[in-house]
């Protein structure tokens, strides 16, 4: 299951200089003027994960394999985006392949950056979120308005879900915050909308309140503080200088681990994790995913000849020293089809092919 992430925001609010942070080096242009990415810049970043040199040190496997998401750094959007002012807003359809947006919003005050429409934090968000109601009020009209003729269309839930979704877009309401039922978010996935995808606010704050995330204040929601240009500086040093760095400041855990953090949780995603001699290996499901779900993001043909799973927490795992050490222990269980998954669950699947 990979995991893609769009990196969305005003021009110059610093999406290029966090994608770069992201992904630990300089790959997309990030200067001070407006518009400076046009094309997006596409990164694959691992996510960080102690357990697993943990796991590997026990397992005695030299082959480490953590989780990974793909961000996606879009051109700066502006208001009016959709009438064709700045870049227009034709790459917006970037975003539609991703499964979550980051909002960037502008935070840090040095005025020698550009302010290109930004005004604050509130405000910008509120911008860019008006630009991608747009964007989806296209698509719908476009299906209202080619199916208007269409008796039978007329009568399906999908029809009256398309009406629905227009009026609450018209009121400037994003689609996921729309009181839907089940069945009408399953039908929901049919229109591909952009405000329909879980979102999470980046503010981009200053250099000096990098380690201050505990007074950070906004008026925003489902927001996470994050100094972009510092990240960046951190990206350039080695794993162990990073570490020691942060622990000075006082920093339990990099942006990069935060924001990734954040984007499992807004996701509903949780990970767990293989261990043996061939690698040590961390694995991206679903919350509330099943064994045989579990089994399936390795192979499908694990999920279809599931049989049961070998189950050892990650505590148990590490306190016995391993598979030997906990099955002796009797800590080592035995799950079928319908065991729901724990984060950090360390797993051997049994299966039939
Ligand atoms: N002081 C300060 N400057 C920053 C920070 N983040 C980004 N900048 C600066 O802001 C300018 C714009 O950064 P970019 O990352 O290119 O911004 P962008 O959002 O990708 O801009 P566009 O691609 O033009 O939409 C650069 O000069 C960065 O160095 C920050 O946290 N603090
Ligand atoms: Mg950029």
């Amino acid at each position: 299951m990979k995991l893609s992430i769009a990196i969305v925001g005003l021009p110059n609010v610093g999406k290029s200089t966090l994608f770069n942070a992201l992904l630990g080096r300089q790959v997309a242009d990030a200067s001070n003027y407006p518009f400076c990415t046009i094309d997006p810049n596409v990164g694959v970043v691992e996510v960080p994960d102690d357990k697993l040199q943990v796991l590997a040190d026990i397992v005695k496997t030299t082959k480490i394999v953590p989780a990974i998401v793909e961000f996606v750094d879009i051109a700066g959007l502006v208001k009016g985006a959709s009438t064709g002012e700045g870049l227009g807003n034709k790459f917006l359809t970037n975003i539609r392949d991703c499964d979550a947006i980051c909002h960037v919003v502008r935070h840090f005050s040095d005025p020698s950056v550009v302010k290109e429409g930004s005004v604050d934090p509130q405000g910008d968000f509120e911008v860019i979120c008006a630009e991608l109601i747009i964007k989806d009020l296209e698509s719908i009209d476009k299906y209202l308005d080619s199916n208007k003729n269409n008796a039978a269309e007329l009568k399906t839930k999908k029809f009256a879900l398309a009406k629905n979704l227009k009026s609450g877009l018209e009121q400037g309401k994003l689609a996921i915050n729309l009181d839907l039922s089940d069945d009408e978010k399953l039908i929901l996935k049919e229109f591909f909308l952009l405000t329909a995808k879980p979102y999470f606010i980046v503010a981009n704050v200053d250099e000096s309140t990098y380690a201050d995330t505990q007074n950070f204040k906004t008026s925003l929601e489902n927001v996470i503080p994050v100094c972009a240009k510092t990240e960046f500086e951190l990206s350039e040093l080695s794993l162990d200088d990073r570490k020691n760095y942060l622990k000075e400041l006082g920093m339990e855990k990099s942006g990069l681990e935060r924001v990734i953090q954040k984007a499992y949780e807004t996701l509903g995603l949780q990970s767990f994790y293989t261990a043996g001699v061939k690698e040590a290996r961390a694995w991206t499901i679903k919350k509330d995913a099943t064994a045989p779900e579990a089994a399936g993001a390795i192979h499908t043909d694990f999920q279809h000849g599931f049989i049961m799973a070998e189950i050892v927490s990650y505590a148990d795992f590490v306190a016995n020293n391993g598979w030997e050490g906990a099955k002796v222990k009797g800590l080592l269980r035995h799950e079928g089809k319908t065991y729901q998954m724990h984060p950090d669950d360390i797993v051997e699947f049994r299966f039939n092919v």
